[in-house]
């Protein structure tokens, strides 16, 4: 994973909204398009992107390390979510990865073959010598609440038992209860993920705080960051928490600077 830390900790740019959630829900004119995306990630000094294949075969240009993510669905479906592999770790490779990612719907009536493929995935990345990265999304009619704090801990432990070098999990609302979930991931790295745009800079700062007292590695984002207005000032306020380690309120004037 070090290929995506700075000093031990990341910040990894998630652009992959536009299969999971449809453009119309997300995007507007300006982050729809991805060379606007690819570079804030470069002028944000992201320690990583995170693409489907189609946009890094045809908009990848190597400046800021590449995870691609080799499953996805759409949100058109109803009933147990599924998300199929749509691309292999070797194509992930030859455009440019230097990771995978691969989510998997823990709790849906079809976790089971996103485990199995999840497991085939890990053992042909860990072969090419790069991370498997595990989004692990609790869903599906048997999960009530998917940032329960023993769910987002059982889901950083899945991650674990079953390979990944890094997981990619909800915050669970409290450093204490996070810490723990950091604790079952043992040597995985742990990623807060996102989710929606927060109401308030400051909520969404909370959180990463929050995760990162925790013993959070880092942060996976998307929405909160290029649904911003100014997401160059947000990148810097997120990266004064979870590089320097500094507080809510500091972020947040950088967040705010003119
Ligand atoms: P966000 O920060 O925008 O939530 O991105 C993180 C992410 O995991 C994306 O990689 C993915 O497209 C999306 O969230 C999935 O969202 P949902 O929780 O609606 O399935």
């Amino acid at each position: 994973m070090d290929t995506f830390l700075r000093n031990g900790k990341g910040i990894l740019l998630a652009y992959d909204q536009g299969l999971e959630h449809g453009p119309s829900t997300d995007f507007n004119e300006k982050n729809i398009d991805p060379n606007y995306i690819l570079d804030m990630a470069v002028k944000g000094h992201f320690t990583g992107v995170v693409l489907q294949k189609g946009i890094a075969e045809k908009y990848y240009a190597g400046k800021v390390p590449l995870i691609v993510k080799l499953n996805g669905k759409t949100n058109l479906p109803k009933g147990e979510p599924i998300s199929s592999q749509v691309c292999s770790v070797e194509e992930a490779v030859s455009l440019g990865a230097k990771g995978v990612g691969y989510t998997i719907y823990l709790g849906s009536a079809h976790e089971n073959i996103m485990l199995q493929e999840f497991g085939e995935i890990e053992e042909a990345a860990h072969e090419e010598g790069i991370p498997a990265i595990a989004w692990i999304y609790p869903r599906g009619e048997s999960v009530k609440n998917d940032t329960a704090p023993e769910i987002v801990a059982y889901a950083a432990r899945a991650g674990l038992e079953i390979g990944a070098d890094a997981v990619k999990i909800k915050y669970s609302g409290d450093p204490k209860s996070f810490s723990w979930a950091v604790k079952s991931a043992g040597v995985a790295k742990v990623f807060m993920s996102g989710g929606p745009k927060a109401p308030t800079d400051e909520i969404f700062l909370n959180q990463v705080k929050g995760a990162m007292d925790g013993g959070a590695t880092g942060l996976a984002v998307g929405r909160n960051v290029w649904q911003h207005p100014d997401p160059l000032k947000m990148a810097t306020g997120l990266q004064e928490i979870i590089f320097n380690g500094k507080e809510v309120q500091r972020a947040l004037q950088l967040v705010v600077a003119q």
